[in-house]
Parts: structure tokens; C-alpha cells; sequence
């Protein structure tokens, strides 16, 4: 299993080369807010743990391990985003607390959020309910 920290660089990995279909080692460190010394460096890591191949000169490109790997943090991501607007959280927050959680839920709890999703998303009445609870909620605050 890849720690938190392997699981941020190879899913940016992976959307960097879905966007650009490459991912070069200064993308990944802006990307991520990192020195480009510490990209090198997990870089090699994950090429040593099977997740890709790094050739200095050449880029790096995810082995099917890493590529299977990324889709799911990619989607795992998208998915908890999705979830965060739902119950109504503000944009602002929203990509930060994902960031925050992302890597600390068992993939139970992803799929179950992923049948919460589902369950608002079949039916938009749903969200409005639970707006309404919180505007009452709200109104009780003040
Ligand atoms: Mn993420």
C-alpha cells in the first residue's frame, strides 16, 4: 500500500499525463507545492516500488500497477468533492478538506459515500431537504 504521501504524487502524476500525457518532474512539484529535490527523490521511490519508471532525460510514465492505482485516487478525489458539495460545504473548503481526508478513508467508507452520492443524485428533492434543515439549523444560531 502507498502512504498518504505516495498516494498525492502518483495521483497527480496521474492527471498530469491525462491532461498533458506527460508529467515532468517541475509539473509535479508545482503541482504538489514541493521541491523539485523531493519529487526526485519520491520520484525514485516509486519507481523502485513498481508504481513507475523514471529515466532522467526521458520522463517517467506509470506502470499498469501505477496506472490502475492513480484512476481510483483520481476518482476517489473527484468523488469526495462531489460528496463535500452535496452536504453543502463551501467551495472554498472544499478542495482542502478533501486533501485533509482523502488519504484516511477505508475504501469501505469511499464506496459508501459513493451510494450517498448516488442516493442524492437520483433524486435532486433530496438536496433541497437537507438544505432546509440547514437553514433551520442556521436560523437556530442566530
Ligand atoms: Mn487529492
Amino acid at each position: 500500500m502507498p502512504t498518504p504521501s505516495m498516494e498525492d504524487y502518483i495521483e497527480q502524476i496521474y492527471k498530469l499525463i491525462e491532461e498533458k500525457t506527460y508529467a515532468r518532474v517541475s509539473d509535479i512539484a508545482e503541482a504538489l507545492s514541493v521541491h523539485p529535490s523531493s519529487v526526485t527523490k519520491m520520484v525514485q521511490k516509486l519507481d523502485k516500488d513498481g508504481y513507475l519508471v523514471y529515466e532522467k532525460y526521458r520522463g517517467l510514465t506509470l506502470t499498469i500497477k501505477g496506472r490502475k492505482i492513480g484512476k481510483r485516487l483520481v476518482f476517489r478525489h473527484a468523488l469526495l468533492e462531489q460528496m463535500l458539495k452535496i452536504i453543502g460545504v463551501k467551495d472554498e473548503n472544499i478542495y482542502n478538506d478533501v486533501e485533509g481526508i482523502e488519504h484516511h478513508l477505508s475504501w469501505d467508507s469511499i464506496d459508501r459515500i459513493g451510494d450517498l452520492v448516488q442516493f442524492f443524485e437520483e433524486d435532486i428533492s433530496r438536496i433541497d431537504a437537507l438544505r432546509d434543515i440547514q437553514k433551520q439549523n442556521e436560523n437556530e444560531l442566530e
